[in-house]
């Protein structure tokens, strides 16, 4: 006999495409070896929680059976490769998936341990010599983001990646990639040598230098990476210490050509667009809100049962997003009123009230499977939502479109330091209040009250909220006016959106 412990799970899906024989394993394994949700994270995946020790390998090896697979989704590698959900301009979104696909595939660890461990595979034998040809023997020196965008879009939040990449199509056309690098949001509190970074953009290059890049970056990380200091080790920190043109120097010298310099390209925003959208082929695409991600049946809610349902009968696949919201893509005109109907009768057609601030909240998981909360997240969203509801429609905003991002703690898994009011743990029931970053994923927001409760939060956003309400100018969004309006000092040091 041994103590339950419980494990959590995460898949690596590129892009987060879902077919719906695949969610329905997804789903069958959350009621029967997890805690009967799924969670769908900031990084167009699912988690699942609660699994004990001896349901962890019949999980695992039910994910491998569904085509997909829990390798490298964590650990010192290059993690999953998230892109813009967008399959509304559905041969943009095939090239992003297949160069995610693409990235996903090549870049992970060759390592057949895991078969053997979770798949009963072959026993390795270790040959002299033998090594991960791309992580060599050690790994990299911390966990590696890739994001491609595909502006207008930036719902992967693509400065916040390790290496993240711009689409430049012209004409219908994939003509290459801007290049950034370094973004990364984790910090530890009172230590001001750990911070959030955007990416900065460092070039370009066409598609077929693509792997070859992405390459010679992760080497350089592996190389030049801190490995003696672990909340130091992430490329954003190898960057700063070389500067970046040291940094792209060498990947230079390691690809023997120089990159070309970076296109034009315009964000207009980073969060999701709810409702149904028809795409270019006449096909549909109809994007839910799901708080939290955490898809469940409770009460009305029967989150999980209809997302079930609906993979029962749909003919064309989910897409996750990294804002934690699903897509159901591609339906024919003739069946969009029975999915609707399924999404009615399950309570997944709630977002259509939602009032602004709602319908871009994301939160990270926290308490209470994780162990490095400092505070609620994902469980203080529901209760904290009606109170910034009632202060906002008490000045005619209900509808603004506001980035509200909250963290149990600094690590920032809900990119808190990209949200226009963001809520950053520091202990039970406090928080940093930060304000101020864009709409758009390319500002960081600043602090503005440290380690305040609920009371103290509210206190002091009322003032703001009527001070927008009154002097705001036309499509002015919430962090932009409090740049402005110098309630946010504009503080460079930090500050790289790598756009002009
Ligand atoms: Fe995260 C660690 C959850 C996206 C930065 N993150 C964790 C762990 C595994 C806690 C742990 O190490 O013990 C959390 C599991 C909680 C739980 O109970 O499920 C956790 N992170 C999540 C998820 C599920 C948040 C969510 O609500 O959706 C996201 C899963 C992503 C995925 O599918 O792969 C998640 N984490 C992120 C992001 C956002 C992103 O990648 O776009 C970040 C900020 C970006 C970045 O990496 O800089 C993020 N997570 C961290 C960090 C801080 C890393 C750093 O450089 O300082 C940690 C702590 C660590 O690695 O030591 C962490
Ligand atoms: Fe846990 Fe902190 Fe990440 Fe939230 S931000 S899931 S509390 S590690």
């Amino acid at each position: 006999l041994e103590p339950a412990y419980a494990f959590m799970l995460r898949a690596r899906l590129p892009s987060g495409v879902v077919t719906p024989a695949q969610w329905l394993v997804f789903d069958r394994l959350a009621r029967e070896h997890a805690n009967g949700t799924l969670r769908i994270t900031t990084r167009q995946t699912f988690q699942w929680h609660g699994i004990i020790k001896r349901h962890l390998k019949p999980t695992i090896a039910a994910i491998h059976e569904a085509l997909a697979s829990t390798i490298a989704a964590c650990g010192d590698v290059v993690r999953n490769v998230v892109s813009t959900a967008n399959p509304v301009e559905s041969e943009a979104h095939a090239l992003a998936y297949a160069w995610a696909t693409r990235l996903s595939a090549e870049l992970a660890p060759k390592t057949r341990a895991y078969h053997e461990i979770w798949l009963d595979g072959e026993p390795l034998v270790e040959e002299p010599g033998q090594e991960e040809p791309l992580y060599g023997a050690t790994y990299l020196p911390r966990k590696f983001k890739i994001g491609l965008a595909i502006p207008p879009l930036n719902d992967v939040d693509v400065f916040a990646q390790d290496l993240g990449l711009i689409a430049i199509i012209e004409q219908g056309e994939l003509k290459g990639f801007n290049i950034a690098v370094g973004g990364g949001m984790g910090a530890t509190h009172g230590d001001g040598s750990t911070y959030p970074r955007l990416a900065s953009v460092m070039g370009f290059v066409v598609p077929d230098q693509l792997l070859a890049v992405a390459e010679a970056i992760i080497t350089v990380q592996r190389d030049w990476g801190d490995r003696s200091e672990r909340k130091h080790a992430r490329l954003k920190y190898t960057i700063d210490k070389h500067g970046l043109d040291a940094f792209k120097a060498e990947v230079e010298k390691r690809l023997g050509f120089a990159l070309s310099p970076e296109r034009p390209y315009g964000f207009d925003h980073n969060g999701d667009r709810y409702g149904w959208i028809e795409g270019n082929d006449g096909r549909w695409h109809l994007t839910l809100q799901i708080e939290s991600g955490r898809l469940a049946d409770v009460g009305e809610r029967r989150w999980l049962t209809g997302l079930r349902e609906l993979a029962k009968v749909h003919q064309g696949d989910f897409r996750l997003t990294c804002n934690q919201n699903v897509i159901i893509a591609h339906v024919a005109a003739a069946d969009r009123e029975r999915i609707d109907a399924i999404v009615a009768a399950h309570g997944l057609d709630v977002y259509r009230a939602h009032s602004g601030i709602r319908r871009h909240a994301v939160a990270c998981v926290a308490l209470p499977t994780c162990g490095l909360a400092m505070a609620e997240s994902e469980r203080y969203l529901p209760d904290l939502l009606p109170k910034l509801e009632a202060l906002l429609e008490s000045h005619g905003l209900r509808d603004a479109p506001i980035l509200l991002r909250l963290s149990g703690c600094p690590n920032g898994c809900s990119r808190p330091y990209l949200g226009e009011i963001a809520l950053v743990g520091r202990g039970p029931g406090r928080y940093d209040l930060r304000l101020g970053a864009d709409f758009r994923g390319q500002r960081l927001n600043r602090p503005y009250r440290e380690n305040v409760d609920e009371a103290a939060i509210l206190e002091a956003l009322a003032p703001l909220f009527a001070d927008y309400a009154a002097s705001r100018r036309q499509g002015e969004h919430f962090g932009d006016f409090l740049l402005r309006t110098d309630v946010i000092v504009d503080d460079a040091s930090r500050i790289d959106t790598g756009v002009a």
